[in-house]
């Protein structure tokens, strides 16, 4: 038990306390690794030895109209990927299988939340694409133009990613779930010339709104010509003269071909806005060859991808996991994909299952919240539904409590599936860290590898790795091709955010460390480890400690400032559907987080709340968090998921709290 050792003691500051240990190991199936299309271990070193070689092999797979004269450019931390290359994502994602007589295959089977349904294969979805672009250039997009794409998940919201992507029109994708306020912020900093939209989109069987969030934005961003407007509800939605136009009137008239642009390796794909914690919204900026070859690569190789294969990623395309494994990397692959309008419990818990069952999905990809969710309204949803053509199961967002590891295993994977916990961020672009899941032995709550040819580190405060076992910093020391190229107008804001703490290295902000086997377990945000008593601990072990009482369905922990301590550790604790909660159960919880993993990391406050407020795609907002455990006014609240959650909970609080 580390508590027992002073922290003076050691021979240098302990980045991170780890406190949680976890042993159980799951071998790939013997079957599974037989077919998988990664099966020589070799890769990782072949990788390592000669990085552009790896990729120079791998960007062979993708259709150029112009090959790269050169790999890699690295004048840190500016990287240049296959300068002198051309090629267009939209040839890539559609043209090629079409062309190579794959354009009967389905693209995308698309389910909308009340139950309606499209099949689309790639030559519809060439067509379509086609079609959006040839729109969007009759609205005045040119190449270098922004255009804002902010919809429902409906078929026209991937079709105008890649229309835009057609045209050379870097597009930014804007959540349906967010303002007007937040929209206008995003269309600003990108001076975007058109917005894509819909009249409103399905949000547990209501229309809400969206072309009205636009009407609002436009307000205030004068960047904005036109307005291109799809029909979903049907709901009445106001249309300004010279601006706006259905998506009916103009796509539905357009040719179905449509000449792609050739673009450099290096011209600006997209933009992705991630909310800073303070400081204005950033854009995340990803260039043309290197970010689909990344995400191709990896999505081939990670979730084992098969011609045959039906690929669910459920998550939103407008969160940078839907661009990367929704749209670009599936469609490079020329992979069938599931695509869905809805929420999980919409009309009930077993819609997912359903889904699944429908289409014969073999691979699933979504988030530990998503799981937990399903954990806390009861396997017997999953058990309703025939669920055996899942071979591969994936997770995103967060660290996966290794409870809800198992769980997903048993309940959802009939433990036969192989589990791929990948670690990533919109920066990234795509997989840093996961399973090779013929070849890698998975531990749950455990991203396991860097993935061939990224090369990470464990670090303490000044740079040093930290031996096994130990937590530190997570830092990245080589560039990858689909890395970020900055934050849109602001190369300074790059520079310091991500390669000034440890010069010469990319710091993501994440906690982790690394087991004796060479396993990475993340430990949640630096800026979100606590400080007791002169311990830093992270948010992730002592959830997991949380998570793992059966009666626990989810929970977050943060530190309130506390006159003995520095911080004392409060915990947000949602109990499963069928449990009463108490005082004494809240005793109960903080005596087996003591007993878990330590009695420094007993939480002295316990508080059970429906609800936590989260991100769309499911991040817990700490910060939030940590206002109402001290009683302080919210700050920035612009990226919650549902706003209502938030006063639900601090009433609570303000209630009265199971103190000890
Ligand atoms: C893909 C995505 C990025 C942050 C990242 C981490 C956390 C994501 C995992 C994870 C532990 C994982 N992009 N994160 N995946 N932590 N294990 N498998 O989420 O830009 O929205 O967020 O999410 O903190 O830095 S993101």
């Amino acid at each position: 038990m580390t508590d027992s050792i002073p922290a003076q003691s050691r021979a240098h500051e302990i980045a991170i306390e780890s406190l949680l240990a976890e042993d159980r190991t799951f071998p790939p199936p013997a079957a599974f690794a037989a077919q998988a299309n990664v099966q020589d271990p070799a890769i990782y070193e072949r990788a390592a030895a000669d990085l552009e070689g790896f990729w120079a092999e791998e960007a062979a797979t993708l259709d150029w109209f112009k090959p790269w004269d050169r790999v890699l450019d690295w004048e840190p931390p500016f990287a240049k990927w296959f300068e002198g290359g051309q090629l267009n994502v939209s040839v890539n994602c559609l043209d090629r299988h079409v062309a190579a007589g794959k354009g009967e295959r389905v693209a995308f089977y698309w389910e909308g939340e009340p139950g309606d349904r499209r099949v689309l294969t790639y030559a519809d979805l060439l067509a379509e694409v086609c079609r959006c672009a040839n729109a969007l250039r009759e609205l005045g997009v040119g190449r270098g133009d922004r255009v804002a794409i902010y919809m429902p998940m409906i078929p026209e919201m991937p079709i105008a990613m890649l229309a835009c992507t057609r045209i050379g029109a870097p597009h930014t994708v804007v959540f349906g779930g967010f303002s007007a306020e937040a929209l206008s912020d995003r269309l600003n900093d990108s001076a975007a010339k058109v917005v894509v939209t819909a009249d409103g989109g399905f949000r547990r069987g209501k229309p809400s709104g969206l072309k009205v969030n636009v009407d609002a934005a436009l307000a205030t961003a004068p960047s904005v010509e036109k307005v291109l407007v799809a029909r979903r509800t049907g709901q009445d939605v106001t249309m300004a003269e010279g601006r706006d136009v259905w998506w009916d009137d103009l796509v539905a008239r357009q040719a179905a071909t449509s000449e792609p642009e050739r673009m450099e390796s290096e011209d600006m794909l997209y933009l992705l806005y991630t909310s800073g914690t303070t400081a204005k919204p950033k854009g995340i900026l990803h260039t043309t060859a290197g970010y689909l070859l990344g995400v191709a690569t990896t999505h081939r190789y990670v979730f084992d991808v098969k011609p045959d294969d039906v690929y669910w990623c459920a998550a939103d395309a407008g969160w940078v996991t839907g661009h990367s494994y929704i749209v670009y990397g599936p469609l490079a692959n020329g992979t069938t994909g599931v695509l869905y309008e809805g929420t999980p419990d919409f009309p009930d818990p077993g819609r997912w299952w359903e889904i699944v069952a429908r289409y014969g999905v073999t691979i699933l990809y979504t988030a530990p919240t998503a799981i937990r969710a399903h954990m806390k309204w009861g396997p017997r949803h999953a058990d309703a539904h025939d669920l055996s053509s899942l071979r591969l199961l994936g997770s995103v967002g967060e660290p996966i409590n290794p409870e809800a590891w198992i769980w997903y295993h048993r309940h959802i994977g009939g433990e036969r599936c192989p589990i791929v916990d990948t670690w990533w961020q919109t920066e990234t672009g795509g997989i840093m860290i996961a399973p090779l899941p013929g070849l890698t032995t998975t531990k749950p709550g455990s991203a396991t590898r860097p993935f061939p040819g990224v090369e990470a580190d464990v670090v303490d405060e000044r740079g040093e790795p930290v031996p096994p076992g130990e937590g530190g910093y997570l830092v990245l020391k080589k560039p990858w091709p689909a890395m970020l190229r900055g934050i849109y107008g602001d190369p300074e804001r790059y520079a310091s955010t991500y390669w000034s703490r440890y010069p010469g290295m990319y710091f993501p902000g994440d906690g982790a460390r690394r087991d004796t086997d060479g396993d990475y377990w993340l430990m949640g945000r630096v800026d979100d480890v606590m400080n007791v008593s002169g311990h830093r601990l992270s948010t992730t072990e002592i959830e997991s400690a949380l998570v793992s009482d059966e009666r626990v369905a989810e929970a977050a922990v943060v530190g309130r400032p506390d006159d003995l301590t520095g911080e004392a550790i409060f915990a947000f604790v949602i109990a499963k559907g069928d449990i009463e909660t108490s005082e004494a159960l809240g005793q109960e919880l903080r005596q087996h987080v003591a007993a878990r993993i330590g009695p420094i990391a007993r939480p002295k406050t316990v508080m059970f709340t429906p609800d936590l407020p989260k991100t769309r795609s499911g991040k817990i907002m700490r910060r939030l968090l940590r206002d109402i455990a001290a009683d302080r006014p919210l700050g920035d609240t612009t990226t919650l998921a549902d706003a209502a959650v938030v006063d639900t909970i601090r009433d609570a609080s303000r209630a009265g709290k199971d103190e000890e």
